[in-house]
């Protein structure tokens, strides 16, 4: 079957990886489907898209922010008007339902404009010297070239989450995006070219983490690197970037957990709890993967849980019946699979679901079933480690405190949520939870982009997206102004 070949944007140049090699995209939810060719890049590929960078950043830190800002405007309205085809795009790489690609498209269009906005602010701080007639104030310089790598669960708004603010600070960037799902992070880059970006300043290298990551993260003239993908990869990351001294913005797992007190809306922590694990086929970073019951409540919610998991539509994710799409590939497979046998020997208690589904229309794509776990203990494997599938555990407390306690006791430590209808709790809850992210009386999923995003423990290395981007991709300059026309020093002259 004929397909697309795509190219590597180096420069403003698309060419193939100088070694010639290609990797196929296919459909998650049908193998037979080929989204495109993409170039498989190495060492070489990466040593010219960041010598583009480098020239283009001499030229690029001098725009001015709002000026810089304009072509992110321009560049969100441009999605906008292309949002439905990147979204079906997406779906067909990536697997999600429409309605959820539709939403990561919408939250590229969102950091767009929130990060345009950052154009006219980018704010220093000035502070009183302690010598008179002389000035004293710090300013925001971007870092130069930065590397980014990013996973596959959300192709489109990841990315946009590091280039935006890396841009509007006068940065230039090269990402390398999952090999999984390359069509979406090439229909955003695209996107900011026709938005009016020069040449050089985004360049995608297409491919593998050991082939064209690891050169990327150890590149000299790379001066940082943000990174989105597993705990394991991140650690690797996080090593070979500190040979060089690079910043390292790190954003990894979690096992997060949903609360329910006995008072809280029923109805209300179902419905939370189901989109919660099962949106994005529980591939999302944030998902629900333990749901905490109180004891009074567990009983009913339970029944009610599993009957909802076990009417879940699974299928191709552009068919707008869907409600939970495939997982994007054999591995991802193979570990649901392989956590649904290891809480079966630690004694946990399937409800439902368990099986990969490989016939009828599931014949030819990467689905499983959604699946539910009962009498888990906090110490079992499946309540502690990421599964990054459509597998949840259900855990039974007594007290409040009890609850907090479980929820604590992972090494992760990125988002939270508790239903309940108690202040007091609320706000312990708020105070207590080891998270990120804490949710009240909303799902564990869903985050925004002008909030601080990411987590504490195995999840992050301290830094966040959202709000705290511009911090990762600035780097302070302390500037002294003296206009006393006499030399003054500091610490001597005006000591007593
Ligand atoms: C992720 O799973 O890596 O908060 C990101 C959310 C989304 C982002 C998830 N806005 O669930």
């Amino acid at each position: 079957m004929s397909h697309v070949t795509y190219e590597n944007l180096i420069g403003g140049e698309w060419m193939p990886a100088r070694g010639g090699r290609t990797f196929l995209n296919l459909n998650p939810a049908d193998h037979s489907d080929v989204v495109g060719a993409f170039p498989s890049s190495y060492t070489d590929d990466v040593d010219l898209a960041v010598a583009a960078a480098k020239k283009a950043f001499a030229t690029w830190r001098l725009v001015p922010a709002p000026k810089r800002a304009d072509i992110l405007y321009k560049a969100g309205t441009l999605l906008q008007e292309r949002k439905e085809q990147f979204a079906r795009d997406m779906t067909r790489e990536m697997g999600k339902v429409i309605a959820e690609t539709r939403g990561d498209v919408q939250e590229a269009i969102d950091e767009a404009f929130y990060v345009a906005g950052e154009g006219r602010r980018l704010f220093g701080v000035t502070t009183p010297s302690e010598l008179q007639s002389k000035f004293a104030m710090s300013v925001r310089m971007p870092v130069g070239v930065v590397g980014m790598i990013t996973p596959w669960n959300f192709p489109m708004a990841i990315p946009s989450w590091k280039l935006f603010p890396a841009l509007i600070a006068g940065n230039t960037c090269v990402i390398k995006p999952a090999e999984d799902t390359p069509l979406s992070t090439l229909n955003l880059v695209k996107t900011l070219m026709d938005a009016g970006l020069p040449p050089g300043v985004v360049n995608i290298v297409f491919g593998f983490g050991p082939e064209a990551g690891a050169p990327l993260v150890s590149h000299k003239d790379v001066r940082a690197i943000s990174f989105t993908g597993s705990s394991e990869v991140g650690s690797l990351v996080g090593q070979r970037a500190a040979a060089t001294f690079k910043p390292v913005s790190l954003e990894m797992g979690g096992k997060n957990a949903q609360i329910v007190l006995d008072d809280a809306n029923l109805e209300l922590a179902l419905d939370g709890a189901i989109w919660g694990a099962f949106g994005t086929t529980g591939q999302r970073c944030t998902a629900t993967s333990r749901i905490l019951l109180q004891k009074g409540i567990a009983e009913k919610f339970t029944a009610e849980f599993v009957a909802r998991a076990k009417a879940l539509v699974v299928g191709d994710g552009l068919d707008e019946a869907t409600q939970v799409g495939p997982q994007i590939n054999a591995q991802q497979i193979d570990t649901s699979a392989r956590f649904v046998k290891i809480a079966q020997d630690e004694g946990a208690k399937l409800l439902t679901g368990g099986q990969a589904l490989k016939s009828g229309p599931h014949a030819k794509g990467h689905f499983f079933e959604p699946t539910v776990f009962g009498g888990v203990t906090a110490s079992m494997r499946i309540a502690r480690e990421e599964v990054f599938g459509p597998v949840v555990s259900l855990i039974e407390f007594n007290t409040f405190e009890e609850a907090i306690e479980i929820a604590n006791s992972i090494d992760y430590g990125l988002s939270t949520a508790l239903y309940t209808k108690d202040v007091n709790r609320a706000f312990t809850a708020m105070r207590d939870l080891e998270a990120g992210i804490t949710y009240i009386n909303a799902p564990t999923i869903g985050a925004e982009v002008h909030l601080p995003f990411g987590g504490i423990k195995r999840t992050g290395n301290g830094h966040r997206e959202g709000l705290g981007a511009i911090d990762f991709f600035t780097t302070w300059k302390a500037v002294y102004v003296d206009y006393s026309d006499k030399l003054q020093r500091a610490q001597i002259d005006n000591a007593e």
